[in-house]
């Protein structure tokens, strides 16, 4: 057996520690791009296991580098470049600072980092970690004086009051996301299997008025139901677990559960709810490297932020 054939070989791509080869943005104060790709390797992980996906970020500009060469290609799940003429190109802002002990402070650098990166009208992408990282970027958003709709694209609820003592953790990301004022909707897309919820943290988020669109919903009725819940012009924040999809196509995270989206489907509920209303923030989380299965979780991760991206590009300059 000889060597595997090397992708960024064949297209010519040259080494780069950002994402894709964006520009890199070192001043947040002074950044000026359509989004940001923002890495946040830990919030607030659990005692049991630390920061079990404080690889993730780096994990994403590793499994996208064969491509630093194509940025101007056709993108054909956009039907154009990734960043066409007239938009702005997103900018990677490398990894937050974090500690893996002083979670208020990691917590404290992600709320002053988004707040910063929306002050100056840019869509923040941020990168985990776990799914502890977007309760400080769903706190910064109130800065902006604005209303949300939060669509969490997930196979767990993420509705517990606390989970081994820990409130701002993984398992009770939605539940914090519903007692901010400035959140207005939640919709909850890909649920599934068995998780840490309890059938009463699912009531609560019902009585709370959560829409839900479970894995076996989405299988059987399509992804419009979800969509038609986004309100006419509003904002929106996506908060993506990557174990929403199904595991043979993003097997790099730690609640693999059977029966996930497609990568297609991932795509279309990102593209309807930047044509439903507009995008204003994004989370990934969960991206651990150390489980993927020759980088397809990377692959598949990698592919659906560059898309993202383009998405983000392409609504700011109203194209
Ligand atoms: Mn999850």
């Amino acid at each position: 057996m000889g060597k595997k054939p090397d992708l960024a070989a064949l297209f010519g791509a040259t080494a780069s520690d950002t994402f894709l080869g964006l520009d890199a943005c070192t001043d947040l104060a002074s950044i000026d791009a359509s989004s940001a790709f923002i890495g946040a390797p830990c919030a607030t992980p659990y005692g049991s296991v630390g920061a079990y996906a404080q690889n993730g970020p780096a994990s994403l500009r590793e499994a996208i580098a064969s491509l630093t060469a194509n940025i101007e290609r056709h993108n054909f799940d956009l039907g154009g470049p990734t960043f066409p003429e007239g938009t702005k190109r997103a900018v990677d802002c490398g990894d937050l600072e974090w500690s893996e002990t002083d979670f208020a402070t990691n917590r404290a650098t992600i709320r002053q980092a988004i707040s910063t990166i929306v002050s100056r009208g840019v869509v923040p992408i941020l990168v985990g970690g776990d799914d502890s990282i977007p309760i400080p970027m769903l706190d910064a958003m109130g800065d902006t004086g604005k209303t949300y709709t939060i669509l969490q694209i997930d196979a767990h609820i993420d509705w517990r009051e606390s989970h081994m003592g820990e409130t701002q953790g993984l398992s009770s990301t939605m539940r914090r996301a519903s007692e901010m004022d400035h959140i207005e909707q939640i919709i909850q897309v890909g649920a599934r299997g068995i998780g840490s919820g309890h059938s009463s943290d699912f009531d609560d988020a019902r009585k709370w008025g959560v829409k839900f669109f479970t894995g076996p919903d989405v299988h059987r009725n399509g992804l419009k139901p979800a969509l038609d819940q986004i309100d006419e012009g509003a904002n929106v924040i996506l908060c993506i677990d990557i174990d929403a999809l199904d595991p043979s196509i993003a097997p790099n995270t730690i609640g693999r559960a059977p029966g996930g989206l497609s990568y297609y489907q991932l795509l279309e509920l990102i593209e309807g709810a930047a044509k439903r209303g507009t995008i204003a923030a994004v989370d990934f989380v969960e991206i651990l490297p150390e489980v993927d299965v020759d980088g397809i979780g990377g692959l598949t991760v990698s592919r659906l932020v560059a898309a993202t991206m383009g998405l983000i590009a392409r609504q700011q300059a109203r194209l």
